[in-house]
């Protein structure tokens, strides 16, 4: 008898840029590979950080492994907390070139798409495990106009049509090694974001329907 194969978690990351030499947002993914969460086992894939091929090689994950649930991740330096993404915009507006040269301004991602695409994570769910959990986290408003915005909008715009599958993003700051070449800068340790992670897929597998507690921002 062969054994039932456990249905896919995909989690994403990305490759280093804007001059860093790591990216934590791969570092805490990978560190997660192959662990049954919430009876799902989590597969993690590296995306270049170029707007074309990001989207590209994302697609060609999920049409291979169908997953239950995707959660890109992205690093965000600067941003203090783990930052849980609620909206993606239709735009692309670098601010410098991805990894391959190309810097769109003002482009559509999708043309004719909506303006936005909602996440399909239970955030507010997400955001209340994580700081009972002792670890600072946010909802963010905005995934900002580069390839992380990029994906996220391109993500949700490709579950439109798979109503079973839950989708969404979240912004990471800085890893310490990282803050400490850009002095005063936030950063979180590695084995807290793979734990933000962690909790994060659990509550996105586990709770259908999101809770009600105000997490807003008046600016
Ligand atoms: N962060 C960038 C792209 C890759 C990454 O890790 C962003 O926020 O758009």
């Amino acid at each position: 008898m062969t054994a039932t194969p456990f249905p896919h978690v995909l989690l994403t990351g990305f490759a280093p840029f804007d001059g860093e030499s790591s990216n934590p947002s791969w570092e805490a993914v990978q560190a997660l590979e192959g662990e049954i969460i919430a009876g799902h086992r989590v597969v993690a894939r590296c995306l270049p950080v170029e707007f074309g091929a990001s989207l590209h090689a994302l697609r060609h994950a999920i049409e291979e492994l169908m997953p239950s649930l995707v959660i890109c991740v992205g690093q965000a330096g600067g941003r203090t907390q783990i930052s849980l993404e609620r909206v993606a915009i239709n735009v692309d507006d670098a601010r410098i070139p991805d990894n391959a040269g190309a810097q769109p301004v003002d482009e559509v991602i999708v043309l004719d798409g909506p303006a936005a695409y909602f996440t399909g994570l239970p955030v507010k769910a997400m955001l209340a495990a994580l700081r009972s959990s002792g670890i600072p986290a946010e909802i963010s408003q905005t995934a900002g106009t580069f390839v992380c915005n990029h994906v996220f909008y391109g993500l949700m715009h490709a579950l439109r049509e798979q109503p079973g599958v839950r989708g969404g993003f979240i912004h990471i700051p800085y890893s310490p090694a990282q803050a400490a070449l850009h002095p005063g800068a936030p950063s979180l340790p590695p084995a807290v974001v793979s734990q933000a992670l962690r909790l994060s897929t659990a509550i996105a597998l586990t709770v259908q329907h999101d809770v009600r507690i105000a997490a807003g921002t008046t600016h």
